[in-house]
């Protein structure tokens, strides 16, 4: 039953199933989609991380047709809007309810780049993990950072990358940033990237997830 329903959930992410009432894809037309089928997973005690495997399982199957040919753009914005309605159930799960925030903690998607899932869970990982986090959402040029560190002082930056051609913009940004506020500490993450690119444009620290990301930034206020 509990692997029916999540296998059900990976499918809504799959075919772009965002809840009963959506009409796409035809042949679910009146089903439960990603919106109620994850409120019922919750609602039957399944953890909130098995229930996000299962989402994001969902939206690696779409990208793995997209590669192959065997999925188009339209198919992948509506796994990704199947996804957020997931999402928007988990994220009270994710808020360890802590009063005191460690610290703020700025995410864009850099510009040039309109992904923004990725960014969406790491935001909502750190801000359960105690931290204020300002989101500046996706497309994100270097000035609003940049006016970000002045209104936020002492806080972290944090760049989501999810194209290779938008990883030249992330090197910009953080050009740009060092250049206005040498000691400002700048975290990166997404998809094509690896330690050595974050070494390479000089980021404080780099995560493959968003675990990893809380982990370097608790670090920083031990
Ligand atoms: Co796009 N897309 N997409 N897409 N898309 C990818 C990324 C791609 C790999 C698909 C493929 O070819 N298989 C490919 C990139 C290839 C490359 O550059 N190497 C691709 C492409 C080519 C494109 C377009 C160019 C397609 C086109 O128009 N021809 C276009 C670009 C638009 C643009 O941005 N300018 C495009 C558009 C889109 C949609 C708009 C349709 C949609 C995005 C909708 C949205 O985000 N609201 C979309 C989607 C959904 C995808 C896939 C299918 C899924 C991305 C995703 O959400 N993954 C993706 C294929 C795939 O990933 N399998 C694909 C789930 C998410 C949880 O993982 O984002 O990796 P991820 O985030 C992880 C980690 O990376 C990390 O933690 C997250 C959670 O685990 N992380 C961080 C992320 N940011 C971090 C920051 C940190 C730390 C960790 O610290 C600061």
């Amino acid at each position: 039953m509990e692997s029916e329903l999540l296998q059900k959930l990976t499918e809504c992410v799959e075919l772009g199933k965002i809840n009963k009432v959506s009409p796409f894809p035809p042949q679910m037309k009146g089903q439960d989609g990603a919106d109620e089928l994850t409120k019922q997973a919750l609602e039957s005690g399944i953890s909130a991380e098995q229930v996000l495997e299962s989402l994001v399982k969902g939206m690696s199957i779409i990208g793995d047709k997209f590669s192959a040919g065997k999925a188009y753009v339209p198919n992948m914005l509506m796994a990704a809007k199947a996804m957020s309605s997931g999402m928007a159930h988990l994220k009270p799960f994710f808020n360890s309810g802590e009063v005191k925030r460690k610290g703020t903690f700025v995410i864009g998607t850099v510009f040039g780049d309109l992904h923004d899932i990725g960014k969406n869970l790491v935001a909502m990982t750190v801000e359960g993990a105690g931290w204020e986090v300002v989101d500046l959402g996706v497309d994100v040029k270097p000035d609003k950072f940049l006016s970000a560190i002045e209104k936020n002082p002492g806080c972290v930056i944090g760049l989501s990358a999810l194209l290779t051609t938008t990883m030249g913009n992330m090197e910009m940004i953080v050009k740009e940033i060092k250049s206005k506020f040498p000691a400002q500490e700048i975290l990166v993450g997404g998809a094509p990237l690896s330690q050595a690119f974050s070494d390479k444009i000089g980021a404080s620290g780099y995560s493959p997830s968003p675990q990893g990301a809380v982990a370097l930034l608790n670090r920083m206020v031990e």
